[in-house]
């Protein structure tokens, strides 16, 4: 009997002592909000054997894996960080694709070196999205070859009001298929390689009626506690579904466009009736 006893009371000690076993004594929960133009809230909460919030750092990488066989990751606000004090760790994601025929998205949580994947469905459609790209001068490594860096932006919403008239994007650019960084000055693209760009003077500039004068283009500002997130004012939004607002996007004095070219277009968005964002109640 007392033999028995102690086959049964090593592995009870191994489990609560081994060192190996330890990360996934972790419980790790991730909760993406509902996508609205391929943008979304990523909450990571950790917690340990006793349900009780973990503490440390996190990395987050959300993977896409293509039918294709293309594996490629997408930007976000942050992808680095520490818990906070109710083992929560939330970042904005930027979806550059929907789940369904074209592939399907997972989480991958990093803490305490271990790496947990979790599923996630992405709601949107590819036109959300809109697309600007380097010229000769702006290129990045792909598949043995080069290619035009891509400059993603994002809708974030018009905010009208009697005293506000208003658009905001979410800007980021693809540094490789795994790799995105939002724009902002001072960021380097692709440091120490072939592909450096760094990051100076970011203008970005909106016009929603006659565009085609200049004085009607309204420079954006930098959200200073959010990376990448710029808003013009003044720019006479109806807020209806016949409202269009251009963007233009230029890094360094060097424009970036449709096809990368100074003939190529400016990233171009339209509307809904209905405001995508609650502001416009105001
Ligand atoms: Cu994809």
């Amino acid at each position: 009997m007392k033999k028995l006893l102690a086959l049964f009371a090593i592995p009870f000690v191994l489990t609560a002592c081994g060192s190996d076993d330890e990360a996934s004594q972790y419980k790790t929960s991730v909760e993406l909000s509902s996508v609205s133009k391929g943008v979304a809230q990523l909450q990571i909460t950790i917690t340990d054997e006793d349900g009780n919030p973990a503490s440390g750092d996190v990395k987050i990488t959300p993977i896409m894996n293509m039918t294709s066989g293309m594996i490629h990751s997408t930007p976000l606000s942050t992808s680095t960080g520490e818990l906070d004090t109710d083992g929560q760790f939330a970042t904005t994601a930027y979806f550059l694709m929907p789940s369904g025929a074209m592939g399907s998205w997972s989480v991958e949580v990093s803490f305490n070196n271990t790496t947990t994947s979790h599923a996630i469905d992405v709601d949107m459609m590819m036109s959300d999205v809109k697309q600007l790209k380097g010229g000769e001068d702006d290129q990045i490594a792909h598949m043995d070859t080069e290619v035009a860096r891509t400059y993603y932006l994002f809708d974030l919403g018009r905010m009208v009001s009697n005293n506000m008239n208003a658009f905001s994007v979410f800007v980021a650019a693809r540094e490789s298929l795994m790799n995105y960084q939002p724009i902002t000055d001072g960021a380097v693209l692709n440091a120490a390689t072939d592909y450096e760009l760094s990051i100076g003077t970011v203008v970005v500039e909106m016009c929603s009626q006659s565009c085609e004068n200049e004085s009607n283009w309204q420079t954006a500002m930098e959200d200073s506690e959010q990376a990448g997130v710029y808003q013009a004012m003044n720019l006479n939004l109806n807020n209806d579904e016949n409202d269009v607002v251009e963007v233009r996007l230029s890094i360094g004095g060097s424009t970036k466009t449709s096809d990368g070219t100074l003939e190529g277009n400016n990233a171009s968005f339209t509307f809904s009736s209905e405001s995508s964002m609650p502001m416009a109640m105001m």
